[in-house]
C-alpha cells in the first residue's frame, strides 16, 4: 500500500434527508484515525474538510427530475473530484471520509481518470443504483453507483468532464439486502456482480472476498473501495441514516478488510454514511477506524 495517505473529509448531507451525517468526518477523526494510521507507519496528510457550499436550488426542476439538492450535490462533487485527482497526482492514497454516499460521485470522478480499468467494491446494504426515474426517495446518495456507471442526470454523470467512471463488469457489490425494483432490473440488465447477504451467509465472507479479489485482479488496474457503514449490521454500526437489519457483522467486515489488505489491491477508499447524531457513543465511527486500520495492514498479532 502507498505509504503516503491524504485524508479528505466531506461533510455532505444533501444527498439524503437526515441531518447529522455531515459530522461523520469529525466523528471518525475523533475516534483516532490519524494516530492509528501513523502507528502503522503511514505519513498522513489531513487536508481537513471540503467546503460544502449551499447553492440555490431550482425547486421546480427538482420536482420534475426527482433529484433533491442537485446543484449543491453536483458542485461539491466537482470540487471533490478535483481534490482527489490532485492527491493521486502527488502519489498519495486518497482516503475520503463522508458524509453521505453521494460523495462517491466526486471521489470516483477524481480516481477513475488515473486508471484504464478501475474496479470498484461497493460494500453496502443498498445498490445505490437508482436514477431519478426509479428512485423512491429522490435522494442522490441512492444513485451514486448508477451515476458512476454513466446512468442518470448529465449534471451528475458528466462530473469531471467524462463518463462513465466505471464499467459494470468491474463492479462488485457486497452486502446488498435492500434493493429497489428498478435496481434489481438494472443489475440483471447490465450484469453487475453482486454478493447479497444470501451469498455471504451461504459461502462465507472468506469465499466472497477471495472470489472478489480474483475477479477484480484479472480485469482491473486499480480498485476503489466504497464502504457504506450501513453495509454492517445495525447492531455493530447503529449510527447510519438508513439501517437495514440482517447485515454484515463487525467480525466479517474485519476479515474482509484484512484479506483486501493482504491482497494489496486497494488503491483508494472512502468510508461513508457515519452519522454521529444517530450513533451510540461514537460506536460507528470507532468501527470505521478499526476497519480502516485493518485495510491499511493492522493485524491482531
Ligand atoms: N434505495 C433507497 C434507499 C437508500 C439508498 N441508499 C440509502 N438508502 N442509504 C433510495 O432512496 O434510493
Ligand atoms: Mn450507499
Ligand atoms: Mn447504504
Amino acid at each position: 500500500m502507498n505509504k503516503e495517505v491524504t485524508i479528505i473529509g466531506v461533510p455532505m448531507d444533501f444527498g439524503q434527508t437526515r441531518r447529522g451525517v455531515d459530522m461523520g468526518p469529525s466523528a471518525i477523526r475523533y475516534a483516532g484515525l490519524t494516530d492509528r494510521l501513523e502507528g502503522l507507519g503511514y505519513s498522513i496528510y489531513d487536508e481537513g474538510d471540503l467546503n460544502i457550499e449551499i447553492v440555490n436550488e431550482d425547486k421546480e426542476a427538482e420536482e420534475k427530475t426527482n433529484l433533491k439538492n442537485l446543484k449543491t450535490v453536483a458542485d461539491s462533487n466537482e470540487k471533490l473530484g478535483q481534490k482527489v485527482d490532485r492527491e493521486i497526482s502527488l502519489n498519495r492514497f486518497p482516503l475520503v471520509l463522508g458524509g453521505d454516499h453521494s460523495i462517491a460521485i466526486g471521489t470516483l470522478a477524481g480516481v477513475s481518470k488515473h486508471y484504464e480499468n478501475l474496479g470498484v467494491i461497493w460494500y453496502d446494504a443498498h445498490g445505490d443504483l437508482n436514477t431519478g426515474e426509479t428512485s423512491p426517495s429522490g435522494n442522490i446518495h441512492g444513485m451514486s453507483l448508477a451515476v458512476s456507471l454513466g446512468l442518470g442526470h448529465p449534471a451528475l454523470t458528466n462530473i469531471g468532464g467524462y463518463a462513465p467512471k466505471v464499467k459494470p463488469e468491474n463492479v462488485v457489490i457486497i452486502g446488498a439486502r435492500d434493493l429497489d425494483p428498478g435496481e434489481k432490473k438494472l443489475i440483471k440488465e447490465i450484469g453487475i456482480k453482486v454478493y447479497t447477504m444470501h451469498e455471504i451467509d451461504r459461502l462465507g465472507m472468506t469465499t466472497v472476498i477471495s472470489e472478489t479479489i480474483e475477479y477484480l485482479k484479472e480485469r482491473t488496474d486499480g480498485v476503489h473501495l466504497s464502504l457504506d457503514l450501513d453495509g454492517l449490521d445495525p447492531n455493530d454500526a447503529p449510527g447510519v441514516g438508513t439501517p437495514v437489519a440482517g447485515g454484515i457483522s463487525y467480525r466479517e467486515s474485519h476479515l474482509a478488510m484484512e484479506m483486501l489488505s493482504e491482497a494489496n489491491i486497494i488503491t483508494s477508499a472512502e468510508f461513508v454514511e457515519t452519522n454521529p447524531v444517530l450513533d451510540q457513543y461514537n460506536k460507528t465511527a470507532v468501527a470505521a477506524v478499526a476497519l480502516i486500520s485493518s485495510l491499511f495492514g493492522d493485524t491482531l498479532l
